[in-house]
C-alpha cells in the first residue's frame, strides 16, 4: 500500500485467474493440483457418506444462476435422483425469492408478468427500488425508447440514482419504508375514485379489508415515515391510477428486506387496484438479477419446485417426474439456501456441492457464513475461478464458462428462453458443468450420459408443458421464445394473466387476493452509537462479488468506497479518499470516502463488488424474510469514524 499525505491509498484489485485443472485438499491442509480420476473419486466419496452415514438430508446443492438451464436441470436431478433430497437452491434466495413468493401468492405463478417491448409502448412506468440503469442496461434501453416515445417515468430509491436522473419525478423514501408509502398510494387511489372497480369486482378478493388496511395512511402520514413529500405521493397516485398502461417494474430495493414478500405484496396490491395487469402494456415485472437466475427456478433448482415450476407438494406432479426418473421423490420442500446455512450451525448439513455460486462473499454477515462454511466435512466447488469458497473447498472442480463456452439455453427476466452457443475453446482441462455432474453421477451408480445439451433440454420439455413448444429449432427460428409456451405449432402470448380479463368467470380461473401486509421497520435500528443507515447495492461497472469482473483494467472501476452525503461527509470531517472505519453491530471495516449529492444526509452506500479490499458483507445482517428467506443486505445500521492520516 502506498501511503499519501492526504490518506489516499492506491489499490491493487485482487486479480481472479481461471481455473484450469483440478484440485484437492491435501494431507498438509494445502490445495493441490489433481487429476480429474482422483478429483471427482475424491468429490464422490465424500457425498456417499455424508449420505450414508448422516442421511440423504445431509447433503445440499447450490446451483449456478449464471449457467445454462440444461445444467441447472441436471444439477436438481442430481440432488433429487442421486442424493435422495431436495435440498438445491441458488442465489435466487438471495436476491428475487420475495418477488417468486409474492407473483405466486397473487396470481399462482412466479414469473414477471410483462415482456420489455411492452416498456416501449406504455404510458407510465414505475421504477421502484431498482436502479435498472446500471443494473439492467439492456432493459434500461427499452425504458429510455418507452420515454422517447412519450412514457412518463417515475423512480422510487432513497438515492437519487442514475435511474432517477431519467424520470420525470423521484421519490427518496427512507429506506425499509416502501409499505407506508404504497398504501398512502393505495388510499389516495381509493379516495380518488381512481380505483379500477370493475377490474376489481371480477378478478380480485380481500378489496374491502385491504381498503381499511391502507386508510390510516394517509398522505400525511405517509409522508412524516417515508420522508417523501405529500404532493410528490399524490402525484403519483394519480399519474399510475389514470394512466392508461402502466408498468410497475422493482428489483432489491424491494426483495432485501426482512419483509421483501411484504414489499412486494404492496406493490402488486397498486397494480390490482388499477387493473394494470394482464394487458398489454400494464404489468409488474421484478427485474431478475443474474442472466439465468429466472431460468434455473423455472429448471427445478430450488428447494420446492420440480422443473416447470410444478409444486413438488402435488402428488401428482411428483409422481410424473418419479415416474420419468425412476425414482421416488421426498413429499417435502428441501432447505433454502439461508437454511443450509443454519443446518451447517446445527451440524445437520455435512457435505456441500457448490456450483458457480460464492457464498463465502455474498451471504449476510460474512464472518458468520465462513464460520459455517467452515463446519462442513465436505465441500465441493465447481467454478471457472477460485473463489473465496473454492479456497475453502476439499475438491475444486474447473467448469467451462456458461456463456461463451457452453451450448444450451438461458432465460431472462421476461420469461424468454435464448440460446448460447460455444464460442470460445475452454482453458486448460476445464470441462463444461454437465459433463462434470453426470460423471460424478455415474461414480455415484446412475448410468448417466446425455448426448449435449439438446438432449438434455428435450428430456426437460417432455416433463415441462410450459416449454413443450421450445424446441431448438423453434428457439433458432424465433430468437427465444417466452414461456408459456404449449404447443410447437403457436407463437406464445408475450404476457401473463390475461385471463384475468376474461367474460367468463370459469375462464377467468383464481382471482388474485389482495396482499394484508403491515409495515415492518429494519431489524437493525439506528441508534446513537450507529447513527448512520448503510444500504448496499452495485455499480454499472462491476459484478456481484467481482470475481468475474475483477480482471478487466478500466478507469471506470474505481474500487470500493463508501458514500456519505455532502451534509454528512462535512459533519465527520472528512474529504474524498480519506479511509474511514465503518462498524456496525457485526463487524467493521475499512474503506475510502466517496462524497454523493445523490445521497439524503443519514443514509451511506456501498457495493458488495470488492470484497476482497472491503468486504462489505461483515456489516450486513442476516434478517431473513420468514417467508422467502431472503436477507436485508439493503439496510444496516453503522457508524463511522475518520482514521489518522497515513504517511
Ligand atoms: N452492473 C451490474 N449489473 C448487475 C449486477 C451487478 O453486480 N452489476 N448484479 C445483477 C444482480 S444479481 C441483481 S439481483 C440485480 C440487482 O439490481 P438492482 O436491484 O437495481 O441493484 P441494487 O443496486 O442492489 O439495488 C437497487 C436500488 O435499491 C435501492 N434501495 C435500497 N434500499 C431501498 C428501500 O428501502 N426502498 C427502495 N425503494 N429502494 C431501496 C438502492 O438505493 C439501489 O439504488 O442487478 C444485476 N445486474
Ligand atoms: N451486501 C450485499 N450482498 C449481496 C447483495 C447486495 O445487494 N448487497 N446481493 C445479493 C445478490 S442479489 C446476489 S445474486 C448474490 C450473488 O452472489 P453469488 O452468486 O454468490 O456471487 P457471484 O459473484 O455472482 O458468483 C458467481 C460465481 O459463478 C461463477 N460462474 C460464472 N459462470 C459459471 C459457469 O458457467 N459455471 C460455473 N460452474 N461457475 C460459473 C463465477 O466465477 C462466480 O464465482 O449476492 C448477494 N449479496
Ligand atoms: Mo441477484
Amino acid at each position: 500500500m502506498n501511503g499519501r499525505k492526504n490518506g489516499r491509498r492506491k489499490r491493487t484489485p485482487v486479480v481472479y485467474e481461471r481455473l484450469t485443472h483440478p484440485l484437492v485438499r491435501g494431507s498438509d491442509g494445502e490445495l493441490r493440483r489433481a487429476s480429474w480420476a482422483e478429483a471427482l473419486d475424491r468429490a464422490a466419496v465424500g457425498f456417499r457418506s455424508a449420505r450414508d452415514e448422516h442421511g440423504p438430508d445431509a447433503f445440499a446443492m447450490l446451483s449456478c444462476a449464471r449457467a445454462t438451464n440444461e445444467m441447472n436441470y441436471v444439477a436438481q436431478k442430481f440432488t433429487r435422483v442421486v442424493m435422495g433430497t431436495n435440498n438445491v437452491d441458488s442465489c435466487n434466495r438471495t436476491c428475487h425469492a420475495p418477488s417468486v413468493a409474492g407473483l405466486t401468492a397473487a396470481f399462482g405463478s412466479g414469473g414477471g408478468t410483462s415482456s420489455y417491448a411492452e416498456v416501449e409502448v406504455t404510458d407510465l412506468i414505475v421504477m421502484w427500488g431498482s436502479n435498472a440503469r446500471f443494473a439492467h442496461p439492456i432493459f434500461f434501453q427499452h425504458v429510455l425508447k418507452g420515454i422517447r416515445a412519450g412514457a412518463r417515468m417515475y423512480a422510487v430509491d432513497p438515492r437519487r440514482t442514475s435511474t432517477a436522473e431519467w424520470a420525470e419525478s423521484w421519490l427518496g423514501p427512507n429506506v425499509g419504508t416502501d409499505i407506508p408509502l404504497a398504501h398512502a398510494i393505495g388510499r389516495e387511489i381509493i379516495h380518488a375514485g381512481l380505483a379500477n372497480r370493475a377490474f376489481i369486482d371480477r378478478a380480485t378478493s380481500g378489496f374491502e379489508e385491504y381498503a381499511e388496511l391502507v386508510e390510516p395512511w394517509t398522505l400525511r402520514a405517509a409522508s412524516k415515515v417515508t420522508g417523501v413529500p405529500a404532493p410528490a405521493i399524490r402525484e403519483l397516485a394519480h399519474a399510475y391510477a389514470s394512466a392508461e398502461r402502466a408498468q410497475l417494474c422493482w428489483t432489491l430495493g424491494i426483495t432485501e428486506h426482512h419483509n421483501g414478500t411484504d414489499n412486494v405484496r404492496a406493490l402488486i396490491n397498486l397494480a390490482l387496484l388499477t387493473g394494470h395487469v394482464g394487458r398489454w402494456g400494464s404489468g409488474v415485472q421484478p427485474l431478475r438479477g443474474q442472466n439465468n437466475v429466472q431460468g434455473g427456478g423455472d429448471m427445478g433448482a430450488i428447494p420446492n419446485r420440480l422443473p416447470g415450476f410444478h409444486d413438488l407438494l402435488d402428488p401428482a406432479a411428483r409422481h410424473r417426474f418419479e415416474t420419468a426418473w425412476g425414482t421416488v421423490i421426498p413429499p417435502r420442500y428441501g432447505m433454502t439456501l439461508t437454511e443450509m446455512f443454519e443446518a451447517m450451525e446445527h451440524g445437520s448439513l455435512r457435505a456441500v456441492y457448490c456450483i458457480g455460486e460464492n457464498p463465502a462473499q455474498s451471504e449476510a454477515d460474512s464472518e458468520q457464513a465462513l464460520r459455517r462454511l467452515r463446519t462442513l466435512d465436505h465441500l465441493v466447488v465447481q467454478d471457472i475461478f477460485l473463489t473465496k469458497t473454492a479456497q475453502l473447498a476439499d475438491v475444486v472442480l474447473p467448469a467451462t464458462a456458461a456463456w461463451a463456452e457452453t451450448d444450451g439455453t438461458s432465460t431472462n427476466s421476461e420469461r424468454r428462453v435464448q440460446r448460447v452457443r460455444a464460442a470460445l475453446t475452454p482453458p486448460g482441462e476445464a470441462r463444461e458443468d454437465i459433463d462434470i455432474i453426470c460423471a460424478l453421477a455415474r461414480l455415484l451408480g446412475h448410468d448417466w450420459k446425455f448426448s449435449g445439451a439438446e438432449a438434455v433440454w428435450n428430456e426437460l420439455r417432455s416433463l415441462s408443458p410450459d416449454h413443450f413448444g421450445m424446441t431448438y429449432d423453434r428457439l433458432e427460428e424465433h430468437q427465444g421464445l417466452q414461456w408459456p409456451c404449449p404447443s410447437t405449432e403457436e407463437l406464445p402470448l408475450s404476457y401473463l394473466h390475461g385471463r384475468l380479463w376474461a367474460e367468463d368467470e370459469t375462464a377467468r380461473g383464481r382471482r388474485a387476493p389482495f396482499g394484508l401486509v403491515r409495515h415492518d421497520p429494519p431489524v437493525d435500528l439506528t441508534d446513537d452509537v450507529y447513527p448512520l443507515r448503510l444500504t448496499t447495492g452495485r455499480r454499472l461497472d462491476s459484478y456481484n462479488t467481482g470475481v468475474q469482473s475483477g480482471s478487466f483494467a478500466s478507469p471506470l472501476r474505481r474500487g470500493e468506497f463508501i458514500e456519505l452525503s455532502p451534509e454528512d461527509a462535512e459533519e465527520y470531517g472528512v474529504r474524498v479518499g480519506e479511509q474511514v472505519r465503518i462498524s456496525s453491530r457485526r463487524g467493521s471495516v475499512t474503506a475510502p470516502v466517496w462524497v454523493d449529492p445523490a445521497l439524503r444526509p443519514g443514509l451511506a452506500f456501498m457495493t458488495m463488488h470488492f470484497p476482497d479490499e472491503v468486504d462489505t458483507n461483515q456489516l450486513t445482517i442476516e434478517a431473513n424474510c420468514p417467508i422467502a428467506g431472503t436477507a436485508e443486505f439493503k439496510a444496516s445500521a453503522v457508524r463511522i469514524e475518520k482514521l489518522a492520516v497515513v504517511g
